[in-house]
C-alpha cells in the first residue's frame, strides 16, 4: 500500500526520525490544513443540506498528525474516535472517501451509507469501524492487542479450516505491533476507560492510548469530568504505562510524545498513555453553538492556541515558507476537498433492497444443513472434567457443554476462554495441589489444566471488559468463546453488546465482524435464587439485530448448538439454564466431537393433535409435564415444540404445528408484557389468522421480578398446574 505521506515517513518503518526537515514541517502542515479543508468543505455542505451531519476535528490537528506519523498503517491497529479525521488522512484514507460517507454514498468505503460522517473503518489501513458511543473502543483496542500478542505466540492458529468460520476470517500479525486508541477528556469518565487501562496495565498490553483534551466535553468543561481537572494526575500510578503530557497544538512535540510511546510498546514493555492538550476550534458539533456556554474572553484566548494559526506563524518564522507559498498550498488544498465534496455528491446513492444485507454473515448460515450432523451413536467417554458422570452413562447438560468447549478447544487455537471464576486457578503454582474452580458453576472446569492459561484465564470483574475485549479479539479473526457469570449481571456489558458486537458487521457493510460466543447461565426455578440470581430477559437480546440467541433445555441440544455457536460467524447469546445443568430431565450420552444442531430448527418433542404449545429452555419439561397431565386427566393431545434458538426462530415448524392443531400457546418463564411470546402470537394472530379456532394463550411468569422466599417464587414463575389450566381453557374455547 502507498503511504500517504512518502515524503515524511522513513520508508523502512513508516516512523518520523527526530528532528525534522523543513520538508517534513510543511507535510505536517499540509495534512493538518487537509483536515481542516475537508471539514469546512462538510461544514458548507451541511448549510446547503446536501450532507446531515457534521463533527469537526478542528484544533486536534496537530496531536492527530504527530500520532499518525510515528505509526504504522496496515500494520500497527487503529481504534479511533469521531474527531480523528486529521489522524485518518495521515493514515492513508482519502478526502474522497470521507466526502462519500458524508453523503451517505452507497460507495462510501467505511459504512455503504449507513454511519454519520468520521465514524472511521478501513480494513487495508486496519483502522477497525467505530460506532458514535463515547469510549467504548479502548475495550476492543485492548481485546486487539491481546489477540495479536497471542497470534504471535500460537502461529499454528493462523491456519484456516474450511469447515467453519476459519475459512472466512484471514488472519494477520506482527510481534511488536502497536494498537492505537483515542478518546476526548470528558469520555474519560466513562467506567469502560479505567476497564480498558486495569487490563492493558494489568497484561502489559501495547495499546497507545490517546487523550485528546480539548476542555469540553459538548458543553461541560474538564473539570467537571475530572477531579482536579486533569486525567494524567488520576492515572499516573497505574503501572506498566509510558506517560506523556504535551502540547496537542504542537505537531512535532506531540510526534515525539508518540514515537517515545510507539517504542514502549513495541518493546514489549506495557501501554502508553498520551495526553495532549488541545483545543476546540469550532463549537462540539454542527448542532452546537459554544457561545450558549463560554464566555468570550476564554473564546478568544482558546482560539490563540488554534494549532493551524501557530504553524502558519512558525513557518513564516522559520522562514520555511513565505506567506505567498502558504496561500497557494491552502487554496490547493481547499480545491482538493472541493473536488472530493464534488465527486461525492455524483457518487450512487445506496439501494433500499440493500438494507438487511450483513446483518448475518453472508458466507456462513448456521441455519444450513451444513451443521446438521448425522444420526449420533454414543460416542464413549467424554473429554470434559465437569464433577458428574463419565462413561457412556447419560451425561447431564452441564456435562457435555464442558464436553464440548474441551473438544472445540482441541480443534480450534483460535477459541479463548474467559470471564469470572472459569480459570481453574489463576495462581498456577497452585494447580498441582487443588481441584480448580472452573466457574461458579463447573461448566469450564478442567478447560485451563488442559489448554493452558494462554487460552483460559479469569477476567477482571467486570462486564463490559470481558464483551469489550472479545470485541477486539473477534474483529482479528479469532474466536472468543466468554462467560458471563450471571444473566443478572450481563447489564454492565449490553452497551458493548447492542452498540459494538451485534453491530459490527451491519455498520461497516460486511467490512468487519465480531462472532464472539457468550454463554450466559440464567433462569429461577432455584428455591431461594432471589431477584439477583433468577432473571430472564431472553426478548431484549432477539430484539437487538446481528445477535443470535440460543436457549437449549437439555444436554443433547446444549451440546450441538454450543458446536454451531463457536464454529459459526455470527456473534452468539448463548443462554444457559441453570435449574437445567445438572437435572435428570434431558440427560444424554456423549454425542462425539462433530456433533452439531442448526439453528431455527425446532423440535417436537411431544407430538399431538388438539394444540400447539411453544416453548424453551426450563419450561420444555414443565410443559411435557402438563401435556401428559392433560393426555391422562382430560383427553387433550397437546404438541410440544421446543423452539431451541429464540433468533432465528423455526417459523416452518410452528406453522406446521398451528395449522394442524389450530390451537396455540405460547409459553416461557420471562415476564408476560413484551416478552418472547407477545411477538410469536402477534406473527401468529398475523399469518395464520384463517387457521386458527381460538386466541393465543400465553403462559408466563408474572409481570415482576422473582422474589426470594420459595412461596413467592413459586407464585411468580410459571408452573406445570398454570399450562395446564390454559390448556383446558383453551381446548375447552
Ligand atoms: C456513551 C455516550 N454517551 C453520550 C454521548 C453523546 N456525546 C457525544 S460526544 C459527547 C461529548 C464527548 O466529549 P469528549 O470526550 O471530551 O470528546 P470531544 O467531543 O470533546 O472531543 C457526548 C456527551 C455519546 N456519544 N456516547
Ligand atoms: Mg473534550
Amino acid at each position: 500500500m502507498e503511504l500517504a505521506v512518502p515524503s515524511v515517513r522513513e520508508p523502512e518503518t513508516g516512523a518520523l526520525s527526530g528532528g525534522l526537515s523543513p520538508q517534513q514541517i510543511v507535510e505536517l502542515y499540509r495534512l493538518m490544513v487537509l483536515s481542516r479543508s475537508v471539514d469546512d468543505r462538510e461544514i458548507l455542505l451541511k448549510r446547503q443540506q446536501k450532507i446531515f451531519f457534521q463533527i469537526s476535528g478542528a484544533g486536534h490537528e496537530a496531536l492527530q498528525v504527530g500520532a499518525a506519523l510515528a505509526m504504522r498503517p496496515g500494520y500497527d491497529w487503529f481504534f479511533p474516535y469521531y474527531r480523528d479525521r486529521a489522524l485518518c488522512l495521515a493514515l492513508g484514507v482519502t478526502p474522497a472517501e470521507m466526502m462519500l460517507q458524508a453523503v451517505g454514498a452507497a460507495t462510501d468505503p467505511a459504512s455503504g451509507g449507513r454511519q454519520m460522517p468520521t465514524h472511521w473503518s478501513d480494513r487495508a489501513l486496519h483502522i477497525v469501524s467505530t460506532s458514535s458511543s463515547t469510549t467504548t473502543q479502548l475495550l476492543h483496542a485492548v481485546g486487539c492487542a491481546e489477540a495479536g500478542r497471542y497470534l504471535s505466540r500460537h502461529p499454528e492458529a493462523a491456519a484456516k479450516s474450511p469447515d467453519d468460520y476459519r475459512a472466512f476470517r484471514d488472519l494477520e500479525f506482527h510481534g511488536d505491533e502497536v494498537v492505537f486508541t483515542s478518546l476526548g477528556e470528558g469520555s474519560t469518565s466513562q467506567g469502560e476507560f479505567w476497564e480498558a487501562l486495569n487490563t492493558a496495565s494489568n497484561s502489559k498490553l501495547p495499546v497507545v492510548f490517546c487523550v485528546e483534551d480539548n476542555g469540553y466535553a459538548i458543553s461541560v468543561p474538564v473539570e467537571v469530568n475530572t477531579p482536579g481537572g486533569n486525567i494524567s494526575k488520576l492515572v499516573a500510578n497505574f503501572p506498566n504505562f509510558y506517560f506523556a503530557e504535551v502540547d496537542g497544538t504542537d505537531p512535532e512535540a506531540c510526534l515525539v510524545a508518540f514515537q517515545a510511546a510507539v517504542a514502549h510498546c513495541r518493546a514489549g514493555l506495557g501501554p502508553a498513555f498520551v495526553h495532549g492538550h488541545c483545543m476546540r476550534a469550532y463549537s462540539h458539533s454542527l448542532s452546537d453553538d459554544d457561545k450558549w456556554y463560554r464566555s468570550q474572553a476564554e473564546r478568544e484566548a482558546d482560539a490563540l492556541r488554534d494549532p493551524l494559526v501557530k504553524m502558519r506563524a512558525r513557518l513564516l518564522r522559520e522562514g520555511i515558507l513565505t506567506a505567498i507559498e502558504i496561500e497557494a498550498m491552502e487554496h490547493a488544498l481547499d480545491d482538493e476537498a472541493a473536488a472530493a465534496a464534488e465527486l461525492a455528491l455524483e457518487a450512487p446513492l445506496p439501494l433500499v433492497a440493500g438494507i438487511p444485507k450483513h446483518i448475518y454473515s453472508a458466507d456462513l448460515d448456521p441455519t444450513s444443513s451444513a451443521f446438521a450432523s448425522e444420526q449420533v451413536e454414543p460416542a464413549g467417554s467424554h473429554p470434559g472434567k465437569s464433577a458428574t458422570g463419565k462413561g457412556i452413562a447419560p451425561h447431564t447438560m452441564a456435562d457435555l457443554i464442558n464436553a464440548c468447549l474441551f473438544d472445540e478447544m482441541g480443534r480450534d487455537p483460535r477459541i479463548v476462554v474467559y470471564g469470572e471464576d472459569v480459570a481453574d486457578a489463576s495462581r498456577e503454582e497452585a494447580l498441582d495441589e487443588v481441584k480448580g474452580k472452573g466457574g461458579v458453576f463447573k461448566l469450564t472446569s478442567g478447560l485451563q489444566r488442559e489448554y493452558g492459561s494462554d487460552r483460559v484465564f479469569n477476567s477482571p470483574l467486570a462486564e463490559a471488559n470481558i464483551v469489550g475485549r472479545a470485541i477486539g479479539y473477534g474483529v482479528r479473526g479469532m474466536k472468543p468463546v466468554v462467560e458471563i457469570q450471571f444473566f443478572d449481571y450481563i447489564w454492565p456489558a449490553m452497551h458493548q453488546i447492542h452498540n459494538e458486537l451485534a453491530l459490527m458487521r451491519w455498520r461497516s457493510h460486511g467490512e468487519w465482524a465480531a462472532p464472539v460466543v457468550m454463554r450466559v447461565p440464567i433462569g429461577g426455578y432455584l428455591t431461594g435464587g432471589s431477584i439477583y440470581h433468577s432473571q430472564s430477559g431472553e426478548s431484549i437480546f432477539t430484539h437487538i439485530p446481528g445477535l443470535r440467541v440460543v436457549f437449549p433445555s437439555n444436554a443433547l441440544d446444549a451440546n450441538g448448538l454450543l458446536r454451531t455457536a463457536i464454529r459459526c460467524d455470527d456473534p452468539v447469546l448463548f443462554l444457559e439454564h441453570k435449574r437445567l445443568y445438572r437435572e435428570s430431565y434431558g440427560r444424554a450420552p456423549y454425542p462425539g466431537p462433530d456433533f452439531a444442531i442448526p439453528f431455527g430448527k425446532a423440535k417436537i418433542v411431544r407430538p399431538g393433535t388438539h394444540i400447539t404449545l411453544i416453548t424453551y429452555g426450563a419450561i420444555v419439561p414443565r410443559a411435557l409435564q402438563a401435556a401428559e397431565r392433560a393426555h391422562r386427566e382430560n383427553g387433550i393431545e397437546v404438541e410440544v415444540l421446543d423452539l431451541r434458538t429464540l433468533n432465528p426462530y423455526d417459523w416452518e415448524a410452528i406453522a406446521t404445528s398451528v395449522r394442524k392443531t389450530s390451537r396455540v400457546i405460547v409459553a416461557h418463564e420471562d415476564m408476560l408484557s413484551w416478552g418472547y411470546g407477545a411477538e410469536i402470537a402477534a406473527r401468529i394472530a398475523d399469518e395464520l389468522f384463517e387457521d386458527l379456532d381460538a386466541p393465543v394463550r400465553r403462559v408466563a411468569s408474572m409481570d415482576t421480578f422473582v422474589a426470594y422466599q420459595p412461596i413467592l417464587e413459586d407464585a411468580i414463575l410459571p408452573q406445570p398446574e398454570a399450562i395446564l389450566k390454559a390448556i383446558v381453557d383453551l381446548r375447552a374455547y
